[in-house]
């Protein structure tokens, strides 16, 4: 029988096989790159048994952070040709090779918890962290914020490729002169899993023109017709503002801004509860149009901060539907899919999110979200995610963020 010592020891050594030296790939061979916020994760895991390669990770990402402060989505450190788009398709303006758009920003939320574990040992590589993840929440501020919500630019962004949240935005997205490209996604998994070709070209569409237009802000937020003010981005980056400040606070650094932010960015929180739905959702910044889907990003309110008995009486819903939540998309919808990336399947990086909120509340549910995603990673392995109906694993395996939330949560 494996044991939790075993399980510990398969985690560690994921993320020391997916090292690649100051940064974690995700999986060889589907993500051979450094991710935004799979390192944030990969850092708390490290966290665990190696405090220093832990910080060694957020201070790699920042080295990508472009003028402006964004921090990119993807850094491509060294090539690969089994990624596409690389950099060249993507035509990054920062001083490292880089896509265009950027992630969830949980950085400062694991800045904060990977500090606590050895605040001695943190203190000079907060402080030295600290003024570049305001940079970057800053521009967040300046150019993403509809009613006081976060928007994207791109389904990349939020980190939930092909959630049924963006198909109505992406409808309006007409793709004809996308041009022939290949795709490497399918080469290495199976396509049932994965996004389909409709939403592949409008990715690839996007790209091309934020590359046109040298990723410049003021002239993306004139052209692009996809922007969608999404629960993801306004609930990471809510929690990573409360974070900052009580960072700011315990080092004496500058807060000047932060409490103003947060209640922006709280008022922005509630302009997304859907009153109809009885959920925070999604909603089209072009068309005022709700996506009208509980989604696992719905049930990040808690992670903000943020309590609701509707909200939690959708949790027990969506939970008692499925084996092993939280499923992405609501089980009881005609657009679940259970195998199908972010439209049906358990993410056990969404389900730590959700589970420290829910901590953090003491609510009911908290220890069942736990309990579930262990026993699904130790029934199961290290997969990038997860069929909720049955469990089987799905997408890429041995994954660093499966393995991370292993290391810092579930176990
Ligand atoms: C992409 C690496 C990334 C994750 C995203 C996930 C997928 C594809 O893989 O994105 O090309 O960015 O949806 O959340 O960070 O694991």
């Amino acid at each position: 029988m494996t044991t939790t010592k075993d399980l510990d020891k398969q985690a560690r050594d994921i993320l020391k096989q997916n090292d690649r030296g100051g940064y974690t790939i995700p999986t060889k061979g589907l993500y051979p790159y450094q991710w935004n916020w799979d390192s944030a994760f990969a850092a708390l895991g490290f966290a665990q048994f190696d405090i220093e390669r832990a910080w060694q990770e957020l201070e790699t990402l920042f080295t990508a952070q472009w003028d402006d402060g964004m921090v990119p989505h993807i850094v491509f450190h060294q090539s690969d040709p089994g990624y596409f788009p690389g950099p060249d398709i993507w035509g990054g303006t920062g001083p490292v090779p880089s896509s265009g758009i950027t992630q969830p920003p949980i950085a400062a939320t694991m800045a904060h918890l990977i500090y606590q574990l050895d605040p001695q040992k943190g203190e000079p590589h907060m402080r030295a962290l600290y003024p570049k993840l305001r940079a970057w929440h800053d521009w967040f501020m300046q150019w993403r914020l509809d009613q006081g919500a976060v928007y994207i630019t791109h389904p990349w962004e939020a980190g939930r490729d092909n959630t049924p949240e963006w198909d109505a935005p992406m409808e309006r997205i007409d793709p004809a002169n996308v041009g022939e490209y290949e795709r490497r996604d399918t080469q290495h998994v199976d396509g049932s899993m994965r996004p389909t070709k409709f939403d592949y070209d409008r990715y690839i569409w996007l790209v091309q023109m934020g590359k046109r237009l040298n990723w410049n802000q003021p002239q993306l937020r004139v052209e692009n017709p996809f922007q969608v003010a999404d629960p993801t981005m306004t609930f990471t980056l809510l929690r990573a503002q409360r974070d900052l400040l009580a960072l700011g606070e315990a080092l004496g650094l500058n807060i000047n801004g932060l409490a103003d932010d947060i209640l922006r960015l709280e008022s922005g929180a509630q302009s997304l509860w859907n009153p109809e739905l009885q959920s925070f959702d999604a909603r089209d910044v072009r068309t005022g149009e709700w996506a009208n889907c509980v989604s696992n990003a719905s049930f990040l309110c808690w992670y903000a901060g943020i309590d609701s008995p509707e909200q939690s009486a959708q949790l027990e819903r969506v939970l008692s539907q499925v084996k092993y939540g939280v499923p992405s998309h609501d089980p009881a919808s005609p657009k679940f899919d259970g195998r199908r990336y972010w439209r049906g399947p358990t993410w056990a990086i969404m389900n730590q999110l959700i589970g420290l909120g829910l901590e953090e509340m003491n609510h009911p549910l908290a220890e069942k979200l736990r309990a579930t995603t262990r026993d699904l990673i130790a029934a199961h392995g290290f997969a990038e995610y997860f069929d909720p109906t049955d469990g089987s694993p799905a997408g890429g395996k041995a994954f660093t963020w499966t393995a991370a939330v292993w290391l810092s949560w579930a176990n």
